[in-house]
């Protein structure tokens, strides 16, 4: 019997402060203490996964003297180097510290957003060292409360250029790293700028380097918008932008729960984890959750293992829906291959088009058996087939 235990080759990462997230929320006060760095990579280590990534102040409190900031990362690297756990993404914090209330690349402060690109290259630097070949940028505090304190056009100008100048630095310093943009609809800001995938695939397009830009969507993020992460997955990969993933749990329009992955919306995870592994993408499988606060720190690695098993068990229930003859057989009878094949044919022209003739009474009953297709899924999902 399968045990879903994960291998580095699943290729499993975590942020640091997805496991040394203290508990702390609107009301409540931390409920954990304070997890070291080089602690959390080799208990996630031991867990199975591959990779860590982290924010720049996750690692290196701000405010750090250069001597205690080469202190950390010698202990950092030690345990990177211990393991043979990798760091494939990290991101800037632009959001905690009260500089930033008003956003970093977006804030109506000049002197705030000249000081988050400062910020963001000096981790690029550091990450670029450490072998990361992804850098994600969140906005969370890049929106507004009010129409009237946000100039959205000049805001986008604003954030355009912040990419335009980081693409600038990449390719000057010859570094072989891309960005992801993470879109969320709101919190901490009542609506943020770039809130979904789409918004944030139109953006990438008006970019001096759009090919040096794409998405690191989040399922929960999607969800607080009421949209299908999956459906929204599937364009990034369509427009050959999933540069990266944030895998969690969320169960409808409410505040961002980051649950563990699989423990939100099952059926859309089932189906998330279907695509990516049947559209070959190949980057990491990285997990933004948080453990709720009622956890103490055996919680923490319960929940951290718990992303990873439930996902090899999708992986797994995914792979047996695809190769069930009975799934091959009602996906024909559902005409899911038919869209593959081109409306207008090879060597066809307009006319050929506009002069065909359709039955529309007969068409018209044609029923498309989805819910056949969908219950067979379900079984999958259930464990009874
Ligand atoms: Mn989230």
């Amino acid at each position: 019997m399968n045990d879903y235990r994960p291998v580095p080759a699943d290729r499993f990462t975590f942020g640091l402060w997805t496991v040394g997230w203290r508990g702390v929320n609107t009301f409540g006060e931390p409920v954990r203490p304070p997890l070291d760095g080089a602690d959390a990579v080799r208990r996630l280590a031991d867990l199975g996964a591959s990779g860590v990534t982290f924010h720049d102040d996750d690692l290196i409190p701000p405010g750090s003297s250069d001597t205690d900031r080469e202190a950390i990362l010698k202990r950092f690297r030690a345990a990177l180097e211990e393991t043979g756990l990798t760091v494939p993404m990290a991101t800037t914090n632009l959001f905690s510290h009260p500089v930033f209330r008003d956003g970093g690349f977006t804030s109506n402060s000049r002197d705030v957003r000249r000081y988050a690109i400062r910020k963001v290259i000096r981790n690029i630097d550091l990450a670029v060292s450490m072998g990361a070949r992804t850098y994600v940028c969140w906005g969370g505090q890049d929106g507004a409360e009010t129409e009237a304190g946000k100039n959205d056009a000049a805001a986008l100008d604003r954030l355009r250029e912040a990419f335009d100048i980081l693409c600038g630095y990449v390719r000057e310093q010859g570094y072989d790293l891309r960005f992801a943009i993470e879109p969320k609809p709101n919190e901490p800001r009542g609506d943020i700028l770039l809130p979904t995938v789409g918004h944030a695939l139109a953006f990438i397009n008006e970019l001096e380097h759009p090919e040096m830009v794409g998405v690191n969507p989040e399922v929960g993020h999607e969800q607080m918008a009421g949209l299908n992460f999956a459906h929204g997955v599937a364009q990034a990969l369509w427009a050959g932008k999933l540069f990266h993933i944030d895998l969690n749990g969320q169960r409808g329009i409410k505040y961002d729960q980051d649950l563990r992955f699989g423990a939100g919306d099952v059926k859309e995870a089932f189906f998330l984890v279907d695509l990516l592994e049947s559209a070959g993408y190949d980057g990491p499988r990285h997990f933004d959750f948080k453990t709720p606060r009622s956890e103490d720190m055996s919680g923490v690695w319960e929940s951290a293992s718990a992303c990873m098993r439930n996902y090899l068990i999708l992986r797994e229930k995914a792979k047996a829906f695809r190769a069930d003859p009975e799934v091959a057989e009602a996906l024909a009878a559902s005409r899911v291959p038919e869209l593959s094949e081109s409306t207008l044919g090879r060597g066809e022209s307009l006319s050929d088009l506009l002069a065909e003739e359709i039955d529309l009474a007969e068409v018209g009953e044609r029923g498309y058996h989805f819910e056949r297709l969908d219950q067979l899924a379900l079984d999958h999902l259930f464990g009874v087939r």
